[in-house]
């Protein structure tokens, strides 16, 4: 399937390129890659990029090996030049009367380019399509058969300085800029990572990195290089929940390369997947501007089934193609597949209604999917490499394979990375995966200059025209964490400036994407910044109908939604230092990925915890953010993450070096798993507490290399303790215990994200380490415990789409009360409850388990829980059993020796009770290893830290 994507995307493009016309892929063309003065002449290749193609030539090794992220920073430092001789480029005569365009779908970044030795432009920027007519250069070189073709690239990190340092440029406070590696990346339109993040290399690469083409349009047909689509409810406007009842408006607009004769019309042809006809008629509204043709029907709504995320239903999709004829003939089609269904991040104002419900005033800062409120499950994307032309749609694939695997939604595809490929919404909108996307701006405030803001708006247009018809595509936002961090840290940094840089910040984040985005979609919500407190008012009648709120905050109201990044790992269990929001869009620890995915990127002497490669693969430095003292002081993630694992857990003691490092890592994954949960269902309890909190995306989904990151996937694929544990807190109906270390009290809750509602019963534990339950009764409050044989049953029910108080326990009176076992170990929930799954009429039984332990596993008298595990070849199943005492964070694992096949357990680091036995199921990602199902492991926490 994945290949076919691929291949379908790109035959796509093309199609509405071919008919008619002359098209010569520029893939296909011998190239050369060349940079003279350093006396480097190689095969180059479209798409790629010159590291890519130094490496594939044998010029370097893998430039994510060791430390190559530094010792290849000459060539981000260098200017490159991609060299092709076109053969095959036709002459217009009197009988093919052709202008002549060069297309390139991307261009990485400042090139120049030339053609039979002629100047054609000059680019400025990652994100744009360029479309450049040379008709009349290709006439001026009549002798040439065979025509050069230059494009030659300026050093990214070169320009940002020089542009940096232009007279009359920009300034900004010191530290408004997150400076990871190169500096001055904001006057650059290029993937603002590329210059180094905290989770990333800084490669800095150059390159014709996506497609590209020389087509040849005769007089009379038409060439289409973007074109819109828009699905709306009639009557919707950005940003506002639509009336349900009405019917659809399907609008296109479609851009042409040479002139759409005046009288041209327009023409649809809806059909489903099985290519069954739906519709079919004609657009009426026809605008015509030559260089652009828009019209739009009203479709008839019972005709259309509902597209639906993941767990909501089906993803139903439709393949709409759009004629433009002209005289009864067809002079161009467009066709595109989309899917009917609305999608809005509702910032209302908190309804009267609402508030006697028990929702806190303010705002509201969730989503709604086709008019319905639910919770949104997920995490946040990264650029899954450092050179996305080697980003494949199965790559992809798998990831998005992962995050419907993990219970997630939602993905929100962070700003300063790249805009998402085609192939990328195309499996999002099969798979139900809503992509929240951004314009590439983060962590900087950027120049206001004409040409910078008329740049980032032409490339706004493009990329929402290009990707609108995606029903996966949920929301834009203008960049990352530009209000909550950026303009907060203008008024701490230098408050004089403030009406300044917010004036500026504006200028383009309101006054230039607002308006590329509502001037090309109805559908879609804009927000200026990832994280901020919504809007104060909006009125359609004004020219920019939103005025922000931004600190206008009053007293007891919640707005926005929040983000959390505390590396102090004390707090890291005490739940009053977690925001209080309507939705949580980022949170997050880092850790280290496993041994196994080490090996394939350093060497074996480097396999030690603080070894000099780890420690500066390691790019987050100290808490706070970056400034000129601390600069590189790599220790100091190093340092986060041993206090958190020292602090919680029992110290790994392995006397083999390499087991040892092999061990600390994977605790390192499991004090982030088990911040991640805490904060997951603190969030998911807040949906039936007055902060009706409703989505909780953590950081991030997955690696960019193999590094000590906060990712929950590693670049191999595997997955870190965090990706299971997500998983399982992700899960519809879940019980969550919630310590308050201010009373002493622990609240248990069970949620639910279904939408209907759901009952059943929760049975408590009090368990011993050594696996027997304790026959104790706790001092409670609420709900009292009425204990039998050392478990106590409480039933429940949650409303829709709500969390519910069970029990509170107080534990400040647990070590004095009279029966007080001192073998307490920890407190076993589990939930067995029916309802009915989303969007369906069965019933079903949903089942959880989850534990509170009073105290650390790093103080507690850990047993060895004995365990064995043994592959049952007939069911394909592991069979995981718990002789003697509790096991926590039982992990399954394939063996060292196995490392060849890549493995996804159906469920990990769980808790294993005496005398448990649990069958897992799997899945292979990639590779193979002969007989590796009977070397599979089992640990716990115990076997983890034990001396061996
Ligand atoms: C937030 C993100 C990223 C960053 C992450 C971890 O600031 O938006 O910019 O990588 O936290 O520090």
């Amino acid at each position: 399937m994945n290949t076919y994507l691929g291949l379908l995307a790109i035959l796509q493009t093309l199609q509405s390129l071919v008919s008619g016309k002359l098209v010569l892929d520029l893939s296909d063309q011998a190239w050369r890659l060349e940079n003279l003065p350093l006396n480097i002449s190689v095969p180059g290749h479209i798409p790629s990029q010159v590291h890519l193609d130094l490496h594939k030539a044998g010029v370097i090794g893998n430039p994510y090996y060791g430390l190559n992220d530094f010792s290849l920073r000459w060539i981000g430092q260098s200017d490159w030049s991609y060299i092709t001789n076109l053969k095959n480029l036709l002459r217009p005569n009197e009988t093919f009367n052709a202008e002549t365009f060069i297309l390139f779908n991307g261009l990485d970044t400042f090139a120049n380019i030339s053609f039979c030795g002629h100047h054609v432009a000059s680019t400025n920027n990652q994100f744009r399509q360029w479309r450049f007519n040379i008709t009349e250069i290709w006439s001026k070189c009549p002798q040439v058969e065979s025509p050069m073709l230059e494009v030659h690239f300026r050093s990214a990190t070169e320009m940002a300085t020089e542009l940096a340092e232009a007279p009359g440029a920009e300034t900004w406070p010191f530290g408004i800029e997150g400076w990871f590696e190169y500096p001055h990346r904001a006057f650059v339109r290029k993937e603002q990572s590329d210059f180094g993040w905290d989770w990333g290399p800084a490669f800095a690469p150059a390159g014709i990195w996506q497609k590209a083409w020389i087509v040849q349009v005769s007089e009379g047909e038409l060439m289409i290089p973007n074109s819109m689509l828009d699905i709306y409810r009639d009557g919707q406007l950005n940003n506002l929940p639509p009336n349900q009842n009405t019917h659809w408006v399907l609008n296109t607009s479609i851009d042409s390369l040479t002139g759409i004769p005046a009288e041209a019309e327009l023409t649809y042809r809806i059909t489903d997947s099985t290519g069954k006809v739906h519709d079919s008629g004609s657009l009426s509204n026809i605008t015509n501007g030559q260089d652009v043709i828009s019209g739009a029907v009203i479709l008839d709504q019972s005709k259309y089934k509902l597209w639906w995320p993941a767990g909501m239903g089906d993803q139903n999709l439709y393949n709409i193609t759009i004629d433009i004829v002209h005289n009864k003939r067809k002079l161009a089609s467009v066709q595109k597949r989309s899917g009917f269904r609305t999608i809005v991040l509702n910032l209302e104002p908190i309804s009267e209604k609402q508030r006697s419900q028990g929702i806190a005033p303010g705002n509201n800062w969730h989503f709604e999917i086709n008019g319905r409120e639910f919770y949104a499950k997920g995490s946040n994307f990264i650029p899954p490499d450092a050179f996305w032309p080697r980003v494949t749609a199965s790559r992809i694939c798998s990831l998005f394979e992962a995050i419907v695997a993990g219970n997630q939604n939602m993905l929100r595809v962070w700003a300063s990375g790249a805009y998402s490929p085609d192939f990328m919404y195309d499996l999002a909108d099969e798979m139900g995966i809503l992509l929240w996307s951004e314009f590439e701006f983060g962590d900087a405030l950027y120049p206001v200059t004409a040409d910078f803001l008329e740049n980032c708006r032409q490339e706004a247009v493009y990329q929402v025209r290009r990707v609108n018809h995606h029903p996966s595509l949920a929301l834009w936002a203008g960049g990352n964490e530009l209000e909550s961090l950026e303009l907060k840290g203008v008024k701490s940094r230098a408050p004089d400036q403030y009406d300044k840089y917010l004036a500026e910040y504006e200028t383009l984040f309101l006054r230039t994407l607002l308006p590329a985005v509502y001037g090309n979609s109805r559908s879609i919500t804009y927000i200026p910044s990832s994280t901020e407190n919504g809007y104060l008012s909006i009125n359609f009648s004004n020219p920019i109908p939103i005025i922000q709120r931004y600190e206008n905050l009053t007293k007891g109201s919640i707005y926005g939604d929040t983000d959390h990044y505390n590396y102090d790992s004390l707090d890291a269990f005490n739940l009053d230092t977690y925001p209080v929001g309507r939705f949580a869009n980022e949170f997050g620890y880092h850790s280290m990925p496993s041994l196994s995915t080490w090996k394939e990127a350093i060497s074996d002497e480097d396999l030690h915890f603080n070894s000099s490669t780890i420690m500066l693969r390691n790019h987050h430095y100290p808490a706070g953010g970056l400034n000129i003292s601390n600069y590189h002081n790599s220790s100091l993630g190093m340092a986060e993450m041993t206090l958190a694992v020292e602090r919680y857990y029992p110290v790994p003691q392995k006397t083999n070096t390499v087991a040892n490092f092999s061990a600390w890592c994977h605790s390192t994954q499991i004090f982030q798993a088990d911040y991640y949960r805490s904060q997951i269902q603190f969030y998911r309890v807040g949906s039936g507490l007055p902060e009706r909190q409703l989505g909780s995306l953590y950081w991030q989904l997955e690696d960019i290399w193999q590094a000590p990151t906060w990712a929950g996937i590693e670049y191999s694929g595997r997955w870190k303790v965090l990706h299971y544990v997500a998983k399982e807190i992700y899960s519809s109906v879940i019980v969550a215990p919630l310590f308050n270390s201010t009373t002493g009290i622990l609240h248990v809750y069970a949620v639910s994200d279904l939408w209907s509602k759901v009952s059943g019963t929760l049975t408590l534990s009090w368990v011993a380490w050594k696996g027997e339950i304790l026959n104790y009764t706790l001092p409670t409050e609420g709900n009292g415990m009425s204990p039998s044989g050392g478990s106590t049953t409480l039933p429940f029910s949650i409303g829709p789409l709500n969390s519910t108080l069970v029990t509170s326990i107080n534990m400040s009176s647990v070590s004095q009360a009279e029966n007080y076992d001192p073998r307490l170990g920890l407190l076993v929930a589990n939930l067995s409850a029916t309802g009915q799954p989303i969007n369906s009429n069965a019933t079903k039984t949903f089942t959880h388990t989850n534990a509170y332990t009073p105290t650390p596993l790093s103080h507690a008298t850990l047993e060895d829980p004995q365990l064995s595990v043994q592959y049952d070849e007939k069911n394909n199943v592991f069979t995981v059993s718990a002789k003697r005492g509790v096991s926590q964070w039982t992990w399954l694992s394939v063996a060292d020796s196995d490392s060849d096949v890549i493995v996804i357990f159906d469920e990990n680091a769980f808790i294993l009770l005496r005398g448990e036995v649990k069958q897992v199921g799997y899945h292979v990602i990639s590779g193979q290893s002969q007989g590796w199902q009977h070397r599979v492991t089992v640990e716990s926490i115990y076997n983890n830290t034990l001396r061996s």
